[in-house]
């Protein structure tokens, strides 16, 4: 039987020069790193042999020469990776053999430069369009910017945040005008501090707290503007989420690339930390119709992620009626039990599911719990922050 992929999407929003491409190369470089792949035992590797290439060469030009990618404002192609098992043994998580991650940049120049023409107005709409399809979207705040205006950071994060606001406004209102809300949609847009290398003694709260001191207003202004486009606004976060990142360290003699915080944390944070939110919301939130089918459906990332920690997809063959009945709820198309059983796996219960998928030789389960545990970890240490409501 064909296997599956498991497909998630992710959207990076950042300013020019906020740390996009160095960001994109340094996942790229950890995941092809021998020392990954045998922790989690999955193979990653570009989708496009020769974007795989051009980001290695990225890679190898930080760690070997100490030489910066181009700058490559404007252009904002996807970049998809796949990651396959290294092993193919007979027992793998359901019919799924490995997790593919596409990468949306939405480049910063756009949140402050008009559209040259129609042509571009169209390709910006293209972009937001395609990066619908992710459950989460990571803001870059430059952490230069911060490191640079310390003690009056005030100025840069306002101005970021309304930038960001007002560079999605015309999207937006374009969405508003069709009078269609969105259905798919991230619905976590986490803020995550790049080049953290350079506030070597900030917390992901301390960011947090600096964003709350000096851009709450622009945030939440950038929070209504996004609510005014989604269906079922209880279902969204905005800034509730904070990380830290950097894609190496950088001095003036080297670019250190074997020191990353958070790079390790993006597969995590598109995979698995939806999971545990949108049961959250759909349980306490009453979620129903059109958003918990979003949400939790069978075609969601998030069900193929409950099927992995479950091993539940092969049931999901035996539901009977057709695919996406009308107002399938939750539990009509993952078994409530599952949902429960997958978002219980914390802490110890969590650890222990994880060596039983490495003895057992189910590496894609291995991996996303090791994925859950990453998340669980770098919280711990400060450099995650995610949100509890
Ligand atoms: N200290 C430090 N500096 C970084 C880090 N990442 C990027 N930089 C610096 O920031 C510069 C800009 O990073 P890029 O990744 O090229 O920025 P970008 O967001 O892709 O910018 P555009 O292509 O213009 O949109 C780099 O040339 C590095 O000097 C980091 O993790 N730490
Ligand atoms: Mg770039």
């Amino acid at each position: 039987m064909p296997k599956r992929v498991l497909e998630q999407h992710i959207a990076v929003f950042g300013e020019s020069g906020s740390g996009k491409s160095v960001l994109i190369s340094s996942f790229y470089g950890l995941m092809r790193e021998e020392q990954t792949q045998s922790r989690i035992n999955i193979d990653v590797v570009a989708d496009d042999a020769g974007q795989g290439d051009r980001l290695m060469q990225n890679y190898l030009g930080m760690s070997r020469d100490g030489r910066v990618p181009p700058s490559n404002r404007f252009s904002a192609t996807p970049y998809s990776f796949t990651a396959r098992l290294h092993h193919r043994p007979e027992k793998t998580s359901g019919d799924y053999d490995g997790i593919r991650l596409v990468w949306h940049d939405y480049p910063g120049e756009w949140f402050h430069e008009s559209p040259s023409g129609a042509e571009e107005a169209r390709r910006r709409a293209e972009t937001f369009e395609a990066l619908l399809s992710s459950d989460v979207a990571i803001v870059l705040v430059d952490g230069a910017e911060v490191a640079r205006n310390a003690g009056d950071e005030a100025g840069y994060l306002k101005l970021l945040f309304t930038n960001i606001r007002n560079g999605l406004l015309p999207v937006v209102e374009e969405i508003v005008e069709s009078g269609k809300p969105l259905a798919r949609f991230p619905r976590i847009w986490m803020f995550a501090l790049s080049k953290s290398d350079l506030l070597p003694e900030i917390s992901a709260a301390d960011f947090r707290d600096l964003v709350v001191l000096h851009a709450a207003h622009e945030v939440d202004q950038l929070r209504k503007l996004l609510r005014s486009i989604v269906l079922g606004e209880e279902a969204l976060s905005v800034g509730e989420d904070f990380l830290l990142l950097s894609s190496a360290k950088f001095s003036a003699a080297a670019i250190d690339v074997s020191e990353k915080v958070g790079v390790d944390l993006i597969m995590p944070i598109a995979s698995v930390l939806p999971l545990e939110r949108f049961v959250r919301w759909a349980e306490g939130r009453n979620l129903r119709g059109r958003v918990a089918e979003t949400l939790l459906g069978q075609a969601s990332a998030v069900a193929g992620v409950v099927a992995i920690l479950v091993g539940w997809i092969g049931k999901a063959a035996k539901i009977p009626g057709p695919i996406g009945a009308v107002a399938a709820l939750v539990s009509a198309v993952i078994s409530k039990d599952m949902v429960d059983k997958a978002v219980k796996l914390v802490g110890d219960q969590l650890r222990q599911a994880n060596a039983d998928a490495k003895e057992k030789g189910d590496y894609l389960r291995a991996a996303v719990t090791q994925f859950a545990i990453d998340l669980e970890v770098s919280e711990k240490r400060g450099m995650l922050l995610r949100s509890r409501r």
